[in-house]
Order: structure tokens, then sequence, then C-alpha cells
């Protein structure tokens, strides 16, 4: 055999290889999920006085809507930017491998974009808007949190209750894009909301479960600026998953960053009856609104994964807000 025609068979036989992967049916298990979110520059409340934010949502809500899928699913993405809005918008999913220039672009008032991805890796991943200044997209609200499941439900323990948690910074001067680039945020939010999981703030909520149970949190940290140190008070993290993926897996953690952009899977047992806040120990985020005390009593009643969003304040508040004045 010539050497050209050795290379040709080599040629042939890749081609028929990549024929073959071509063919290769997806996964019996293997889902696809039509997933639409619209952008919308709306109001939300922010805090236990009812204090409105000129947001920029995904879906009217902060954080937006969370998506959950399983490894190897496909996911069919369509972004709405209404004809209404007054700003470029787009979408950057952590959890896919796609091209950015040709995915992530902005889109203007009136356009629509869609485009599709197979979540290849379990985990907890973050996504935003990536329109510029992407810092002031994320700032305004433009956030959220996909779960995707391990195909091996064995891959880790099974929990009791799951919440997701997201963190970010309030910028009170929605439109001050410098104040963001200074890291001059006036609060921390959980789930965009200041104090939102805190009982003794009027309007304030909780986080339930009942003593013994694995709680498992999906923690995303939408910055988009500062590190979180996720701790709980009174506990310590049985378990904590990078990313959320299962193989990466620490065990007995008190605090563990999370940097903007990323995410973590956090498990604790809580082991009596009483109230564990969880906050990121980095105090100057804490104080500012970064605590959801997790409230551990027999009669825990089951609540979804990201209780109040959006957050509707009834009652104006009268009591504490426990941030520095200057
Ligand atoms: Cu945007």
């Amino acid at each position: 055999m010539t050497q050209s025609s050795r290379a040709s068979c080599l040629l042939a036989g890749a081609a028929s290889l990549l024929a073959v992967g071509i063919t290769i049916p997806s996964p019996v298990w293997a889902k696809t999920h039509e997933i639409a979110m619209t952008a919308v520059e709306t109001d939300v409340v922010i805090d236990g006085s009812g204090e409105k934010y000129a947001a920029w949502t995904f879906n009217g809500q902060m954080p937006g809507p969370v998506v959950r899928v399983s490894e190897g699913d496909t996911v069919k993405f369509t972004l709405t930017n209404p004809a209404e809005n007054k700003n470029p918008h787009a979408m950057d999913f952590h959890a896919a491998e796609i091209d950015f220039l040709k995915n992530y672009r902005a889109i203007n008032a009136g356009e629509t974009i869609s485009y599709t991805f197979v979540a290849k890796k379990p985990g907890v991943f973050f996504y935003h808007c990536g329109a510029p200044p992407m810092i002031q997209h994320v700032a305004r609200g433009m956030f959220g949190a996909i779960i995707v499941d391990p195909q091996d439900a064995k891959a880790w323990r099974k929990a009791d209750r799951e919440y997701v948690l997201i963190q970010s910074e309030h910028f009170k001067n929605p439109g001050d894009v410098q104040a963001m680039f200074d890291r001059k945020f006036d609060g921390m939010m959980f789930n965009g909301g200041i104090f939102k999981y805190h009982p003794f703030v009027t309007g304030g909520g909780k986080l339930d479960a009942k003593p013994g149970e694995r709680v498992r949190i999906y923690f995303v940290n939408a910055g988009p600026n500062e590190f979180s140190a996720f701790h709980p008070i009174g506990e310590i993290w049985d378990n904590v998953y990078e990313s959320g993926n299962p193989a990466n897996s620490l065990k007995g953690m008190q605090t563990y960053v999370v940097g903007p952009g990323s995410a973590a899977t956090f498990d604790v047992v809580v082991e009596s009856a009483g109230a564990y806040p969880l906050v990121t120990h980095s105090l100057t985020g804490a104080l500012r609104g970064a605590i959801a005390v997790l409230v551990a009593s027999p009669d825990a009643k089951p609540a979804p994964l990201m209780p109040m969003v959006p957050w509707k304040v009834a009652t104006p508040q009268t009591e504490i807000t426990p941030v520095p004045t200057q």
C-alpha cells in the first residue's frame, strides 16, 4: 500500500467513525426541554420595607426561574427581548458548552434568539445576561440557577429537603455603573432580597427543615464582584460539592468560598431543633443582608426550591435594619 492510499484509508476510516458517531441515537433516558424566558425591565421588592428597585430580570422576577434538567438532557432555549424594553439583553448558561459569540450575543428590544445545548456535566450552574455592561445587567437582577441532576442518583446521598440560594450585591442606584466597578455595594442579597430569610425582620421569612433532615442548598454566587464565604452558624457542612458535581465531594467543611460566577452544593444535617443562620462569613456582606435563617422544627412544612420569589411584602418594616450607617 502506498503512503497516499494508506492515508486515504485512514481518512475513510475516520469518516465512517464520524458517520457512526452522528447516527448514534440519544440515550433513552435523555429528555429535551424547551425553555423560554423573557427579559423584563421592571420594579421588584428588595427588602422588608417593601422598597422597590428598578431591576432588569428574566421573567419579571429576581432571581430568574430555576431551570432543572438531568445530565445528558438537551435544552432548547429561547430568549425574547420585548419591544417595550429599552436595553439589549442576552443569556449565558454556565451549564452549556457552546460558542459564546453566536449564542450569548445581545439582542435588541423586539428581537428573539434561540439556541440548543446538551447539559453534559452534572452540577449547579450560574446563568446570567451578558449584554454590555455585563456588570450592570448582573447587578440589576439578570441572573439565576440551572440544576443539572446527576444521571446516577446514587452518586450522592438523597436529600430530604432542597433549596436554591443565590447571593448577589445590591447597588442602590441602578444607573451608577461606576459604583459597580468600584465595588461600592449597599446591600448583599440572598434570592434577590436583603434579610429576606431573616424572621426577626418584619416582612422577612425563613427556611424550614426538620431536625435530622439532610438539607441540600444549591448555592450560586451571582456577584457581580464579591466572593462568598458560605457558612452555617451552629452547624458544619456535612458535604460540599464544588460546582454541585457529586464527584467533587468535600467533607466536614466549616466555610467554603464560592467566587463570583461560581456555585457549589452544600449538605447540612441539622441535628436538633433551633435556628441556624446561613451566612457569607465575609461580614460586610452578612451584616448588609446576606443572612438566611434555617429554622429546624419537628412540624416544618414542605417548601419550594426558592421560597418567596418574587418577594411580596404585606407589612411595612418597623423593626431592625442592622446595616451600619456612615
Ligand atoms: Cu440584560
